[in-house]
């Protein structure tokens, strides 16, 4: 007999630091773009735990990969080489065409070691004073929960009584590129920003704004971070989002779906002399670049592009966010979206997202609101094309919910 779902949830609420308030599902299964909760309801995973899961839940190649790692060899620290290693190099640099790769393991530890990297770059290449290196980041950015990152978090409920910060950020607008030419200064070593920003609700940038990021950032001899760790691996159609403005970073940042969310994975991808300044003993983790992480995300890397999934994310995307735009609700203000990284917005008036999530959940689609009135929708960059109109009926009928 399982335990009724209010058990998993009580004794959660026991013991667990209240740090988030989830929908009230308990999941215990899960397979593609399909998760199924304890009492046996399937639901169409729209949030793919952030974009972790592009690749769908519990890819069986990716498994199988992990599963012959674990057998094998897990984790050695970086005091020894390793067979995996020199391999999950080649095949991400030879994808991505970088020339370094800093192996790390969440998002926000390859945020803060980038940042860490153009400071190093800025004061022994640039030369910027010791101390005084300036990194220019967007108003309404997510890159993380570190100190340093919320520290220039533009979000209340991110940043509230977790001071003092670190210095040495300013924070412009995103989109305006004029506001990005008045901050950069004789001391400014990067500027980084999220190609589409994802926690603010899927805010896609004016075109042409990232072709004049790139040239103000060459101009200056400023190094443009491209935080990838959301929109990267194929999530907005293409493998990187970048693709889609024409331009290369100078330094991009991979995490989540990396490792199609079987483990903490992450990187940071240098195209230029910026991890060239990083000398041993200068920067490290405990399981930075192990051997099981390697081989998870090299499986995951794999299928990602051999099952053309970013095609998939391309083609189904398109059909997904016109079928959004079809909708006629007066709940709905915008409907933003690139690949099969949507939102639905909603007028103020509509009420909190949070209850339109609860009806789709009700409907067996799960889905997150952000900010209050945006619910954003992602899934698994597998998903069919009946599994699109699936969740397009579902979507339209919950937005036409009268809660009065
Ligand atoms: C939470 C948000 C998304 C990210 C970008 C770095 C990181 C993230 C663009 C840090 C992480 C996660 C964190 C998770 C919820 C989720 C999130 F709502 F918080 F903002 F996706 F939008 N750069 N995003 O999106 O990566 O250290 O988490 O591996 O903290 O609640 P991480």
């Amino acid at each position: 007999m399982r335990p009724p779902v209010t058990d998993f949830i009580t004794r959660e609420a026991q013991f667990g630091a209240q740090n988030y308030a989830p929908l009230g599902v308990v999941l215990s299964r899960g397979e593609g773009v399909w998760v199924w909760d304890t009492d046996g309801n399937r639901y169409l995973d729209c949030l793919s735990a952030y974009s972790a899961v592009n690749q769908g839940h519990c890819h069986p190649k990716i498994l199988a990969a992990m599963v012959e790692q674990a057998g094998r060899l897990t984790l050695t620290s970086r005091a020894f080489h390793n067979d995996q290693l020199a391999p999950f190099y080649e095949e991400l640099a030879a994808l991505t065409g970088s020339h370094k790769v800093l192996p790390m393991n969440s998002g926000a530890e390859a945020v803060e070691s980038a940042i860490k990297s153009v400071r190093k770059w800025g004061y022994e290449v640039k030369g910027v004073p010791d101390g005084e290196a300036e990194i220019i980041v967007c108003a309404d950015n997510f890159h993380g929960r570190t100190l340093a990152i919320v520290g220039f978090s533009t979000d209340p409920a991110t940043r509230a009584h977790f001071g003092p910060f670190a210095p040495g950020f300013r924070i412009i607008p995103f989109g305006d590129a004029k506001a990005l030419q008045d901050a950069i200064t004789p001391n400014t070593v990067a500027f980084l920003v999220e190609p589409i920003q994802g926690e603010a609700g899927v805010v896609i940038p004016p075109a042409g704004y990232f072709t004049h990021v790139r040239e103000l950032c060459t101009r200056n001899d400023v190094m443009l971070i491209l935080d990838e760790i959301q929109t990267g691996l194929g999530r907005t159609g293409k493998l990187l989002a970048e693709q889609h403005e024409g331009i290369e970073a100078d330094v991009t940042l991979l995490g989540k779906a990396l490792s199609g969310g079987f483990y903490p994975v992450s990187a940071v991808l240098s195209n230029n002399e910026v991890l060239g300044t990083l000398k041993p003993g200068q920067h490290g983790s405990t399981f930075g670049g192990n051997p099981l992480a390697c081989a998870v995300a090299r499986a995951a890397l794999r299928v990602l592009v051999g099952e053309g999934m970013i095609e998939n994310a391309a083609t189904e995307g398109a059909r997904f966010l016109d079928g959004l735009q079809s909708i006629r609700a007066n709940t709905v203000r915008e409907v933003r979206g690139r690949g099969l990284m949507l939102a639905v917005e909603l007028h103020p008036e509509a009420g909190p997202a949070r209850r339109y999530c609860e009806a789709l959940r009700e409907s067996g689609i799960l889905a997150k609101d952000t900010h209050d009135h945006t619910i954003r929708i992602a899934p698994p960059l597998v998903i069919t094309h009946d599994q699109v109109d699936w969740a397009l009926e579902r979507i339209d009928a919950a937005l036409k919910r009268d809660f009065s």
